[in-house]
């Protein structure tokens, strides 16, 4: 009877509630106020409907006129809710589930669902990356487009880690959500429904699509490689960082603006190069860290070092020596805690010093993209070319000039 709303009479009085799973052998009713109650003696009255529990798969229509999909679920609060009948924390990651949550995505495309991870993005290891992209790159093998349901607080470390290792011919839209979808002002399923959109789209390339304000009025679609979750809790945290967002999809319309050059469905071959170089450390400076962490982790067997530089891209003078033995064998990356704008360590002092010491500038890329960047490199690819790829320009991380 498990599901089924029930009247039964018990202790002389009259109950009524949803059946739920009871491992005790009593039944136990989900009564209408939200508290589970139990019952060892009692008289079943009447069957009042069956009602629709978590995990249940209702039907949903296929239209063979319509591009299939594939979303890929790990996780976090878009693929959770809480069920109210049931008290149930459950994962939307079944299509069916998406589907009869987010009904107007059936009008986009079909859907097939799969819950690849059921973490926290908080989680996420590069080993789960390489997981993800090799099952997105069988995917986009035979549908016409990729959805990743992923935890917000890492998701643009995920997305940029895929963007390096897999060349997409095909849309492939990373989606969160900042507020979970039982609650009023959750922006799951508008997140959801703009990224079906764009799932379909003439894109070829991974992307982030989130709230562009903290209106319903508009989703932005962020390069994997150019954005960042700027903001705690707001749902515009998400933000394009020395670039502009790719495109816009307005809501409800749905209509697509293009709004910066993107990659063309169909405009690069598909592949997948699937290793990464977990020994590469991102080091924030401040005033007083001593250079020895930098031996630390060399020390360690570390080789890649992405250094989260002040302003123009500086670490104290007093690390020039240790910054010059690890650039024998190592490759240490430049970037910025400004984010915005540029590394260019040719007008200071300090930074020509960096320069003589070996250590390459990372132009405009974000701290966490060139981390993503040099685990790919590193990974794939002999020293001496990972060295020179790393201020290289290979799928929009690096833009050729600062305009913002
Ligand atoms: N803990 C957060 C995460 O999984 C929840 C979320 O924002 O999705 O990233």
């Amino acid at each position: 009877m498990i599901g089924k709303r029930v009247r039964i009479k018990a202790k002389g009085k009259i109950f009524e509630g949803i059946v739920m799973p009871s491992f005790t052998g009593n039944l136990v009713l989900k009564l209408d106020n939200g508290y589970n109650a139990g019952f060892k003696d009692y008289e079943l009255i009447e069957v009042l409907e069956e009602v629709r529990i978590q995990g249940q798969k209702p039907e949903i229509a296929r239209h063979e006129d319509l591009p299939n999909v594939k979303i890929i679920s790990t996780g976090g609060t878009i693929a959770s809710r809480v069920d109210y009948r049931t008290g149930a924390v459950t994962s939307q990651f079944t299509a069916e589930e998406i589907v009869s949550d987010v009904p107007e995505i059936a009008e986009i495309c079909n859907v097939d669902a799969e819950l690849l991870y059921n973490i926290l993005s908080e989680n996420m290891k590069p080993n789960n990356w390489i997981v993800l992209a090799r099952r997105v790159y069988e995917a986009l093998k035979e549908y016409d487009g990729v959805i990743i349901t992923h935890g917000t607080d890492t998701m643009h470390y995920t997305a940029s880690a895929l963007a390096f290792m897999l060349l997409t011919p095909k849309p492939v839209v990373f989606v969160g959500a900042q507020r979970s979808s039982d609650r009023p002002s959750s922006d799951a399923a508008m997140n959801l429904l703009c990224s079906a959109k764009l799932s379909v789209s003439d894109v070829g390339e991974v992307l982030v699509c989130m709230h562009g304000s903290t209106n319903d009025d508009f989703c932005y679609a962020h390069r994997a490689v150019k954005v960042r979750k700027m903001h705690t809790s707001r749902r515009d945290a998400f933000q394009s960082i020395n670039a502009k967002p790719v495109a816009r999809i307005d809501y409800p319309s749905l209509n697509i603006e293009w709004i910066s050059w993107r990659y063309r469905r169909g405009e690069r071959e598909l592949k997948l190069l699937d290793k990464l170089e977990e020994k590469v450390v991102l080091i924030k400076f401040f005033p007083g860290l001593n250079a020895d962490v930098l031996e630390y982790f060399h020390s360690k067997g570390y080789r890649g070092f992405v250094i989260e530089g002040t302003g123009l891209g500086h670490v104290s003078t007093d690390w020039i020596n240790t910054l010059k033995r690890i650039c024998e064998d190592s490759v240490v990356v430049m970037t910025s805690q400004c984010l915005h704008g540029r590394i260019c360590d040719r007008v200071y002092d300090t930074g020509r010093d960096l320069l003589k010491a070996g250590v390459i500038e990372g132009e405009d890329m974000l701290p966490e993209v060139a981390l993503t960047k040099l685990m790919f490199l590193l990974g794939n690819y002999d020293f001496e070319e990972a060295k020179k790829l790393v201020k290289k320009n290979l799928i929009g991380e690096i833009e050729p000039r600062s305009t913002y």
